[in-house]
């Protein structure tokens, strides 16, 4: 087996790349960041420590856009997750908006939670929250009629969205008014590389510092 992730399965950014792993069934060695020694191995291959890492034949992919870039160039399958041409353009937009305006924002909220009390910022938070209600007004209108975030395929932009929506919907509720968004996820979470996932990721539902609901 040549390729090697180091992961969490109930971290946001894994779950992206694994999703585009179980879409290709594509085997792989899973270095699951529970395990000391994973993280010894994760720590001498990217000092920044940020995850996942993929090493494929030695070679260390970092991000996990380039890493499914990467997984598409050298192990791909039937799944097309980038397509050529403008297509592509459109997804890996579609992936930065989700990383960018979704994730982060998203992280911003519960990472705070994670602080000490006298160390938090409530107004990083309260623009944080600002921020995704702008994005789930953008999302909602732009997904109207789209089964996908770039139409009818199945794309990057989608497993970026995936977890992005799956854990921000849980820090900052999606309202009702945004039925697209929120039909959208549900369609995400029914699929079954994503179920895969979120199921992985369900035994440390513990580890998410807001208190994880009791839904999904
Ligand atoms: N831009 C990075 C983000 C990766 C990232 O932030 N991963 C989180 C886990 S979801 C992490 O490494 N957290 C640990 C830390 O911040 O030290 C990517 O796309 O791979």
């Amino acid at each position: 087996m040549t390729l090697k992730l180091y992961a969490h399965p109930f971290s946001s950014y894994c779950q992206k790349v694994l999703v585009a792993l179980y879409e290709n069934g594509t085997p792989f060695e899973y270095r699951s960041l529970e395990d000391a020694a994973a993280n010894a191995e994760l720590a001498a291959l990217w000092p920044l420590k940020r995850f996942p890492v993929l090493v494929d034949q030695g070679g260390t992919i970092l991000e996990t856009s380039t890493i499914i870039e990467h997984l598409e160039i050298h192990h791909p399958g039937r799944a097309r997750l980038i397509p050529q041409g403008d297509a592509g353009v459109e997804v890996r937009m579609l992936d930065r908006i989700f990383d960018n305006y979704v994730m982060t924002p998203m992280q911003k909220i519960v990472l705070n939670q994670r602080r000490a009390e006298a160390d938090r910022d409530p107004y990083g938070v309260d623009e944080a929250r600002a921020s995704l209600d702008q994005i789930y007004e953008w999302l909602d209108h732009r997904l109207a009629g789209l089964a996908w975030a770039a139409g009818d395929a199945f794309t990057l932009a989608d497993c970026a969205a995936a977890p992005s929506l799956f854990y921000a919907d849980w820090a900052h509720e999606i309202p009702p008014s945004r039925a697209n968004l929120r039909a959208y996820r549900t369609r995400l979470l029914a699929r079954p590389s994503i179920a895969r996932a979120v199921d992985e990721g369900r035994p440390y539902r513990g580890y998410f510092p807001l208190g994880a609901p009791d839904r999904d």
